[in-house]
């Protein structure tokens, strides 16, 4: 066995100094002057702005600074100095910037006016917000509605988003998918369908009362850090965390509160998980079957007592399909727990020990269950975990996945999905006077299949990078050309800008920071965060450029361009006063939204309440349903020889496409993101060595080459047979059929590849674009980009 030294690690805490060294070295001396920080201390409160990094509830009784490491860096992010200005693009060609890494792009800062690309010249040059309108409207009409797509990234408000589903199907699809659709739909879907709520069930005094969190695939370190705050007061009061992930997060290790200064003068951290099963990537089924056989037998021997391990009443009275899930648990035998999941026998009865000491306990979860090919069974087999005990819908417990975007939630809830029986439809057609589309429409996966054949040709991105996340990036990029209309509505420049379509427009929006100055004055928009409570956001900010927009502007200003007059649309009353459409909101969903105006400065936000938490059922038999999971592995392909299970991650220093920086502290990784992450052990059998260059190449069998060169093989500790690389890096290896049975959510955690080593640079050569010169290699007939150090030319 290989011992810590040989492998990256990081053995300082999650927060203390290097939260704010990490800060620091992005920002440098910019980040802590008296302007920022007073910008930083509204984050998050009632009277402020919502985070727009990730969608962690806001609590009620606040700290005085109420942001994270990372929270920090997107604010900063959004509020940097550089512009990205038309100059910019009359410089550099649309091709040559594809040439450019994504951080570079990025780095131009903020977009400041409303930009057509030209197909003759090959850049983007400016427009006047009406042509933009009049001609993206003219398009629209000549298009058939079915083929076009509008995606949501998550960060726009209920206002806007609400907005931009309306107008979708007045203009006549249901084509709304969501970066939900790559992220928590199989919560969405899997979730709904055992318990019958699509979300968490947890709120914020279930936290104060629990006494124990089991953790399964979620990074709150790097992902939602504002959750080490609650999770520390648990553990300094008694409670227990277990976490399951192939990879030690320095979060849920140890962290220190940067808010408390006795802590932060003696660097002492809180150790955080009391166990650490380090799973592999995609055997959490087989984990949680283990755990759960010990639960069995812990009742079995129990019965002869009185006290039983399981909840029997809650089990009689609650649930359904208990007998046939129990009989598959007993059944399974242990050999193939073991294989499946990497864990001992021992190591699972210590967790399940645990898990039945303790009366209340919360169940939390990521990207680790959402992303695999059986991501529903995951969810499936977490909630049977949770139900066994009776640890949904009881004070101190429940099931809380944490959400990713800030207001990812909160689209969905407002009408953005493309699943129809979602929506209240009849509502809206009486409402707005008009026949809703009824049909299913496309979702991410769906979205891009169509493109590949030609039924999808226009595409509007409120938001995101869309071509940047997705999987099999490299036969996407071709397929987008073939869109005849692509708008992307943005903050910043992005990778997606850049595959164009035949006419690709790019239109600047106000970031949430930023005053948003309407006909009535000042506007505030809202969000909903991973407890369903609804916030108010009110951006203070000067605008990044006097010729940006607002979202819900520009949505507003398109969908006027493209759809018939209607007296009961009324997109300029609605521009000019965001309360409106509040009211509209409230009105289409009575029940959650009711007072809207007057709630949504509430501190902590507005509950909109969750029937599962009430432990209502709204599934299928009435009931919580136990699933007989019918497989213990998620990944969806045979092990065999030669063959690894790839998980694709997030750094400390990024927001998911957004790369702040190249320093994964918390991993302790520094450097170039090119990396191929493998257990010294694992690298021994492969005959590989540290630093060696190697390429992953796809290993699905589906006849589709993929393949990533010019990763540098670091030792890591990964269990046997896992490996891990950074996305969006690696999405060309991720299939794009390759995705959770019931969601479709692409398997990101779960990808199987082989690797090779790389032969030697076939070439070196000097090419050049317009007046730069890059230094390109060719290996294996293919050409690669060097780090594009440019010589002026
Ligand atoms: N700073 C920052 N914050 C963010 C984001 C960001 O990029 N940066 N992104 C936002 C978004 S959109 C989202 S969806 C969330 C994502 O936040 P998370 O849900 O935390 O997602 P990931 O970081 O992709 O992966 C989660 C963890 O799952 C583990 N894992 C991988 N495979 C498995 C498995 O099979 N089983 C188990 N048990 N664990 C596994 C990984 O090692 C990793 O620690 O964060 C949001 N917040
Ligand atoms: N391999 C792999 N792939 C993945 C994942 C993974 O774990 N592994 N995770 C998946 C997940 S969970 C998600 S959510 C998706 C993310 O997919 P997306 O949500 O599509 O991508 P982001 O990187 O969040 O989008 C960043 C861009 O949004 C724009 N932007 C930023 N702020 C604003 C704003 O306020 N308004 C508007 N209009 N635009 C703004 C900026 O131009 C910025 O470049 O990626 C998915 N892809
Ligand atoms: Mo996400």
């Amino acid at each position: 066995m290989a011992d810590k030294d040989e492998m990256a690690h990081y053995d300082g805490p999650a927060g203390g100094w290097g939260a704010l060294k990490g800060i620091a070295s992005i920002f440098g001396k910019e980040w802590n002057k008296p302007s920022v920080i007073a910008t930083l201390m509204r984050q998050n409160k009632p009277d402020g702005f919502a985070c727009i990094s990730c969608a962690w509830p806001k609590p009620t009784d606040h700290h005085p600074f109420e942001f994270c490491e990372n929270g920090a860096k997107a604010t900063l992010w959004e509020l940097t100095t550089p512009r990205c200005e038309p100059e910019f693009f009359a410089k550099h060609s649309v091709s040559e910037l594809k040439s450019w890494p994504d951080y570079d792009l990025e780095q131009q800062g903020r977009l400041t006016h409303p930009m057509r690309h030209d197909p003759e010249t090959d850049h983007y040059g400016p427009v006047s917000w009406e042509d933009a309108f009049e001609a993206i409207g003219a398009e629209l009409k000549r298009l058939d509605p079915k083929s076009v797509i509008f995606y949501a990234s998550g960060r726009a408000g209920l206002e806007c988003s609400y907005l931009f589903a309306l107008f979708a199907r007045l203009y006549g699809h249901n084509n709304l998918p969501d970066s939900s659709n790559m992220c928590h739909e199989t919560t969405s879907v899997g979730l709904k369908k055992v318990i019958g709520s699509p979300v968490g069930t947890v709120i914020w005094d279930d936290l104060q009362e629990t006494e124990a969190f089991f953790f399964f695939g979620q990074n709150t370190g790097c992902n939602s850090p504002r959750f080490l705050h609650p999770l520390q007061d648990a553990v300094k009061r008694g409670a227990k965390i277990v976490t399951f992930n192939p990879v030690r997060e320095r979060g849920l290790e140890t962290f220190v509160n940067p808010q408390n200064v006795a802590e932060m003068l003696t660097d002492q951290g809180t150790e955080m998980s009391c166990q650490y099963h380090q799973v592999r990537n995609g055997g959490d089924i087989a984990a949680i079957t283990g755990m759960c056989k010990h639960i069995f037998d812990g009742d079995d021997a129990a019965q002869k007592d009185s006290k039983r391990v399981l909840d029997v009443d809650f089990i009689a009275q609650h649930t359904h399909g208990f007998e046939k899930f129990e009989q598959r648990v007993r059944s399974t035998n242990w050999e193939d727990v073991e294989q499946e999941s990497g864990l001992t026998r021992q190591a699972l009865k210590d967790a399940a020990d645990v898990y039945i000491s303790c009366d209340k306990v919360i169940g939390v979860y990521g990207m680790g269950l959402t992303q695999h090919k059986y991501g529903a069974d995951n969810i499936g087999m977490f909630v049977n975990f949770l139900l066994l005990r009776g640890n949904i819908g009881r004070p101190g417990t429940g099931a809380c996945p944490v959400r990713g975007h800030s207001n990812v939630q909160g689209q969905r809830t407002v009408g953005i999905s493309e699943k129809p029986e979602l929506v209240p439809l009849d509502r809206l057609a009486e409402m707005f006077g008009f026949d809703p589309p009824r049909d299913k429409g496309r979702n991410t996966v769906e979205a891009c299949e169509g493109m590949k054949v030609g039924k999808v040709k226009g595409f509007i991105s409120l938001g995101g990078n869309f071509v940047r996340a997705i999987p099999d990036r490299e036969i996407m990029e071709q397929a987008w050309e073939s869109l005849e209309l692509d708008v992307q509505i943005a903050t910043k420049l992005n990778r997606s800008h850049l595959i164009n379509g035949r006419s690709a427009w790019l239109l600047p929006c106000l970031g949430r920071i930023e005053e948003d100055l309407q006909e009535s004055g000042r506007q505030s928009i809202c969000v909903e965060d991973s407890f369903s409570c609804i916030h108010g956001s009110t951006g203070l900010e000067k605008p990044a450029s006097e010729h940006l927009k607002s979202e819900l502007a520009i949505v507003a200003g398109l969908a006027k361009a493209t759809l018939l007059p209607n007296p009961k649309v009324k997109w300029d009353e609605w521009t000019g006063d965001y309360s409106k459409v509040r009211d509209l909101i409230a009105k289409t969903y009575p029940n959650e939204f009711y007072d809207f105006n007057a709630r949504m400065f509430q501190p902590g936000g507005f509950w909109r309440g969750n029937s599962a938490h009430e432990r209502i059922w709204k599934t299928q038999s009435g009931k919580a349903e136990f699933t007989s999971p019918e497989r213990l592995s998620s990944f969806g392909f045979e092990d065999r020889q030669g063959r690894y299970r790839l998980l694709t991650m997030r750094s400390n220093d990024q927001f998911n496409t957004t790369i702040y920086g190249f320093s994964d502290r918390l991993r302790g990784l520094e450097g170039p993101r090119e990396v191929l992450l493998i257990h010294p052990d694992d690298m021994k059998k492969a005959g590989l060595e540290q630093g060696q260059r190697v390429s992953l190449i796809g290993d699905a069998d589906d006849g589709i080459d993929r393949r990533v060169d010019g990763l540098t093989v670091t030792p890591f500790n990964m269990p046997p047979g896992c490996i891990g690389g950074y996305y969006p890096e690696m999405n060309p290896l991720v299939p794009l059929d390759h995705h959770d049975q019931l969601s479709k959510t692409p398997a990101y955690k779960s990808v199987p590849v082989r690797i090779v080593s790389q032969r030697r640079a076939t070439g070196i050569m000097l090419r050049s674009t317009g007046d730069r010169y890059h230094i390109e290699y060719e290996w294996y007939g293919r050409t690669k980009p060097f780090k594009p150090e440019v010589l002026e030319g």
